[in-house]
Formats: C-alpha cells, sequence, structure tokens
C-alpha cells in the first residue's frame, strides 16, 4: 500500500515527511532530527519518547503538496516544502561525552541536508552538544524560550544536565556572540546563573515583562542576525503543556510564544531550531505533545518563503 492518507496510517514519522537517514546534501527544506536523549534531567524525564511523541501525533499536520490553509488570514502556507525526517540520534546510556558527541556529527550532518535543520526531543542538555554543530557561524545569536536559564554552571556538581547547556555553549562555540531569553519567571536557586549571564551581556526577558509590555520585549530580540532558535516547551503555561518535567506557573500563552517567534523570523536568518523538554509521559492525555508538533508547524509556516528558496 503506498498511501497512508489518516494521521495514524503508515510509519510514524515526523509531518509524515519521508523516512531519510541517509539524506543527500541539499535534499530538504526543513530537515527533523530526533534527540531521545533524557539522561541531563534531574526531574521525571521521559524527554527521550519526546521524538516518538511528536511523530505518533504530527501526522494530523502532514503537509499537502499545494501547502496549508491559514485560516486567519487565507494565506497558504508551506505550499512545496520539502520534509525530511533523518531518524534519530541513539544516545549511549551513561556515556554523556558520547552522546553528545554523537549529536554534533549529526547536527552539523542535517546542517549540510536542511536549509532549515530541525531537532525535536531530549531535555534541553542537547542544545549544547547541537550548538557545538554552528562554531563555524560568525556572530550566531540564541534566542530561547524558555521558563529557565540553562545557564548554570553546575547543577549537583554536574556540567553537562539540562540547568547548563548554554554556559557549555558559551564557552565551546566560539562565534556564539548572545544568548535572548525569553519568559524566565519563578523563584529558582540561580543566583549566580543570572549573575553570569548579565555579565556576559546575555538579555533576560521575563515572562512578566513580555505581558506587561511586549513591544518593548521584543525590541531587545536580535536584527539582522544568523539566529539559533531554542524552543523549551515549558515556557508554555503548564496548562498548555502539562507534559514537562519542570513546569513553572504563571507561563506564556500560545500566542504569545508564535508572536515572538514570528518577530524573530522577520528580523533575522534562521540558523536551527530545536524543541526541548517535552516529556510525553507526564501528561496522559497526549495534548502536550499535540501542542508540540503545532509549535514546529507554525516554527516552519512562518520561516518559509518559496521565494527565498530559489
Ligand atoms: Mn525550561
Amino acid at each position: 500500500m503506498r498511501h497512508h492518507e489518516q494521521p495514524y496510517t503508515g510509519p510514524a514519522t515526523f509531518f509524515k515527511a519521508p523516512y531519510r537517514p541517509d539524506a543527500d546534501r541539499g535534499e530538504a527544506h526543513i530537515g527533523l532530527l530526533g534527540l531521545p536523549y533524557d539522561q541531563g534531567s534531574s526531574g521525571p524525564g521521559g524527554a527521550r519518547f519526546a521524538p516518538g511523541a511528536v511523530r505518533q501525533v504530527s501526522g494530523r499536520f502532514a503537509l499537502p503538496s499545494d501547502g496549508l490553509v491559514d485560516l486567519a488570514s487565507g494565506a497558504s502556507r508551506l505550499a512545496g516544502a520539502r520534509l525530511l525526517d533523518v531518524g534519530d540520534v541513539d544516545p549511549l546510556l551513561n556515556d554523556v561525552q558520547g552522546s553528545f558527541d554523537r549529536i554534533t556529527a549529526a547536527a552539523r550532518r542535517l546542517r549540510t541536508v536542511a536549509r532549515l535543520p530541525v531537532f525535536v526531543g531530549g531535555d534541553h542538555a542537547v542544545t549544547y552538544p547541537v550548538l557545538r554543530a554552528y562554531d563555524d557561524v560568525p556572530e550566531l545569536h540564541v534566542v530561547q524560550l524558555d521558563a529557565h536559564l540553562g545557564y548554570s554552571d553546575r547543577r549537583y556538581g554536574d556540567r553537562t544536565s539540562n540547568a547548563s547547556p548554554f554556559r557549555r555553549a558559551v564557552e565551546d562555540v566560539p562565534g556564539l556572540t548572545r544568548i535572548t531569553t525569553i519568559g524566565v519567571r519563578g523563584l529558582q536557586p540561580v543566583r549566580e546563573a543570572v549573575e553570569a549571564a548579565r555579565t556576559r551581556g546575555h538579555v533576560l526577558v521575563s515572562a512578566r515583562a513580555l505581558r506587561a509590555d511586549p513591544a518593548a520585549a521584543l525590541a531587545t530580540l536580535p536584527e539582522r542576525a544568523s539566529v539559533f532558535l531554542s524552543l523549551d516547551v515549558d515556557v508554555l503555561d503548564p496548562s498548555i503543556v502539562p507534559g514537562t518535567a519542570s513546569p513553572e506557573v504563571d507561563g506564556l500563552a500560545y500566542a504569545e510564544v508564535t508572536r515572538v517567534i514570528d518577530a524573530v523570523l522577520d528580523r533575522n536568518r534562521l540558523v536551527g531550531v530545536d524543541l526541548t523538554e517535552l516529556a510525553p509521559g507526564l501528561d496522559p492525555s497526549g495534548r502536550s505533545s499535540h501542542v508540540a508538533a503545532r509549535l514546529l508547524l507554525d516554527v516552519f509556516a512562518s520561516w518559509w518563503d518559496p521565494a527565498r528558496m530559489v
């Protein structure tokens, strides 16, 4: 059988895209790689199951060749976009550096395959080995949507957890110029991280500040830069995404998050995206995975411009 029209038929791949672990250079506009890694989480874990869960539910967002209709504007979105699922990185259990090396190598490869490399799943620790694959990009900016900083030097003595990816990245990625973190909130034992981030010149925008004055918050975003967008699903309110290990109340609404993403993409060149901290097992309703898949789809739709691809 060739046709797998229903969302739940056929092998589950990201957005029902062709499964091409051996994809060739330049083969995809958008290439999706699963990172089933959760050895960096001190919480309940389960982010290793995020790639599988997103594959399962993203079948409902499979792209017809003539694209989708944006019901808000009537515009056609993603017509002609070529997506590929390039598979997963196999982590090495109890070998963090070995796992990170595999992730970095796979990320470097995906950058040759796809115009827009997309990394799905894992706890936030994966962003460090992903960013290592961008060590050739001058003046790389990271825009991070997250309730947390991810900028601790150590947590419980460990330097490689999901509390430290951006701290390690600024140490090892020479071109990483600035990190803009949007959505931080709550009472957290991270004084050292806040001071280190401010000293390094990073920008922290709280969820409260974004809500109070969105225009002022968006004015902190980079412009005309190469941007890596790191989406931690816990930036969203836990009522929207309960399936995450470190939920923080008083989070952003979905439209607030997409407004930030649209602004980032309007002003910059997007060089990669990750989506982290989705722990599907913590949400028996399954809606967290649906929201995550939809968030990726909205990133793709905002990014895709056929005129730019010729
Ligand atoms: Mn977080």
